[in-house]
């Protein structure tokens, strides 16, 4: 494992919408805040929504995490596929039905493009149950690389159908 330069502030979105979908966020929450090279993990409030795609799934429990990390990227994102296998994720259909899925959405102010590791995560101006679990950990300030301020994208993606299940 290689140690990132300095700490780098990244962010993670969590969705489950199989086998107890809170508990299998708050558990997955539970297991990156404890990482080695992971400090200061905190998680957003938890949104309910219909799902993106396929319609004939459960609606999805999401949340988003903010972390500092010294894990580079490509190891943060091994970490987070451990942490979703162990919590029995089986790769089927895409956007298809599943009990964690764990994306890294920013991965500090840098722009990846690799084969199997694209940060910012190119759906996130599309996707309200992703945007507005982000606000409630970042500033709206907050410049997405390749993508805009935060403030602007919230404005362009209404919160509907989201419904918050935790308290802030
Ligand atoms: N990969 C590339 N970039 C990243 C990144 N930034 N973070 C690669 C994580 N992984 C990244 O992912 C496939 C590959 O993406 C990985 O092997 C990794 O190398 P996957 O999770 O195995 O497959 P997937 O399910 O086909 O894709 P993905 O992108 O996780 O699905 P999405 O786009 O997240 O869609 N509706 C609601 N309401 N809430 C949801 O959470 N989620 C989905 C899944 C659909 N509809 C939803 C929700
Ligand atoms: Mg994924």
């Amino acid at each position: 494992m290689n140690v990132a330069a300095t700490w780098i502030e990244a962010y993670i979105g969590l969705g489950s919408n199989l086998n107890d979908p809170l508990r299998q966020i708050e558990s997955a929450a539970e297991e990156i805040a404890k990482l080695e090279l992971v400090e200061e993990a905190a998680l957003s409030p938890l949104y309910a929504s219909q799902p993106v795609g396929p319609q004939d799934q459960p609606d999805y429990i999401n949340g988003v995490m903010r972390i500092k990390t010294r894990l580079t990227a490509t190891d943060l994102l091994a970490q987070l596929q451990q942490i979703e296998n162990r919590h029995g994720r089986i790769r089927m259909v895409r956007w298809g039905a599943r009990t964690l899925d764990l994306d890294i959405l920013l991965y500090g102010d840098q722009l990846i493009n690799l084969p199997d590791l694209v940060v910012p995560h190119p759906e996130l101006p599309n996707r309200a149950f992703v945007l507005y679990p982000l606000a409630d950990l970042a500033p709206v300030g907050l410049t997405i690389p390749g993508q805009g301020n935060l403030a602007s994208l919230l404005a362009a993606c209404p919160a509907i159908g989201l419904d918050r299940i935790t308290p802030v």
